[in-house]
């Protein structure tokens, strides 16, 4: 008898239990909580950009913008005019504003270790976007940015064929220190070496602007006059002021004095139709989804590479009218 109602307890017992796995709804495991994706419009992505000197900026500005608004991302931008502490003003403020991922295009490679080891510290992970920063790679996750060296190189490859390996080259330098104008100047030089009759007889930083572009080519004509037979400018803004420069010289630009430039940017296509440009090197600006991308994998947890390098091409007069339609910036 006893052991009847000891399985007739027991009995009951297991048939409450079971009711009752049913009934209520198992809840989230703080594992299962980890394992919840991010997506886009989860994110909070704040943007440190250096300024709005060149069609190429302005296009990357335009890029960044764009995608967040597409994607449904919040976007927090902050535009430093030029100035490297703006800069590290704007990714302090991202810190208080405790962001998901700060993306930084470093005006100038040093200068930027205390900055993303505050950013490190309270957890928030940097992209770098552009140009490089010459920081520990344990300070930021992802570079995300041109081949800036092979773009200086394919200058002086299109600058040898234009002008047969022989010339006199003036050189209008980006903004000092940055990584773009550093590894343009190194990598044009790399390859003059195997072309003994081409010489620099000058070169000085135009700040990646026309304006100053222009400024610096004024100076050039009047130190040197019809001596300078070439311009290699580091992006296609300060050939298009040295372009301006030459003209009210009473020169012709891409017949007395050829020009290659760096970016691809419209304003260069429209110059070598009209016969003003021998050629530019592309370097793609539209980073937007790229950025994006890599901030979502971040904030997921996934791996990403180191630096993620953007594809880009060279561009001459011969074809310029054909691409201009199809170029978005
Ligand atoms: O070439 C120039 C811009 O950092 C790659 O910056 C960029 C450079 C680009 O001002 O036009």
């Amino acid at each position: 008898m006893k052991t009847l109602r000891t399985l007739l307890f027991f009995a009951i017992l297991a048939s409450i239990l079971v009711l009752f796995a049913c009934t209520v709804k198992p809840t989230t495991s703080p594992t299962e909580e980890v394992k919840y994706k991010k997506t886009y419009q989860d994110l909070v992505v704040g943007f440190a950009q250096l300024g709005a000197e060149s069609e190429w900026r302005v296009a990357n500005t335009v890029s960044i913008k764009e995608t967040a608004e597409e994607l449904g991302v919040e976007l927090r931008f902050y535009d430093a005019q030029q100035k490297q502490d703006n800069q590290i003003q704007a990714v302090r403020k991202l810190i208080v504003q405790k962001v998901d991922v700060i993306g930084i295009a470093p005006i100038v490679e040093t200068g930027w270790d205390e900055v993303f080891q505050e950013a490190k510290d309270a957890g928030i992970p940097i992209i770098i976007v552009d140009r490089r920063a010459d920081v520990s790679e344990d300070l930021y996750v992802s570079y995300l940015g041109s081949n800036f060296l092979e773009e200086g190189r394919n200058a002086a490859r299109s600058m040898a064929k234009l002008m047969n390996g022989k010339a006199n080259i003036v050189e209008l330098v980006g903004t000092i220190d940055s990584a773009p104008a550093n590894d343009r100047y190194r990598g044009f030089r790399e390859i003059l070496k195997g072309y003994p009759s081409m010489h620099i007889i000058d070169s000085e930083s135009g700040d990646f602007t026309l304006a100053r572009g222009k400024e610096v080519m004024e100076d050039f004509l009047q130190k040197y006059g019809n001596t300078i037979t070439a311009v290699f400018a580091h992006n296609d803004d300060m050939a298009l002021g040295a372009i301006q420069a030459i003209e009210e010289y009473g020169l012709k630009p891409g017949t007395d004095i050829k020009i290659v430039s760096v970016d691809a940017a419209r304003g260069a296509f429209e110059a070598m139709i009209a016969g003003k440009l021998g050629a530019t090197v592309e370097c793609n600006p539209l980073l937007g989804p790229q950025f994006f991308e890599l901030a979502l994998k971040v904030v997921n947890g996934e791996s990403v590479p180191k630096w993620v390098p953007s594809i880009e091409a060279i561009f001459f007069p011969d074809n310029a009218a054909e691409v201009l339609p199809t170029r978005k910036y």
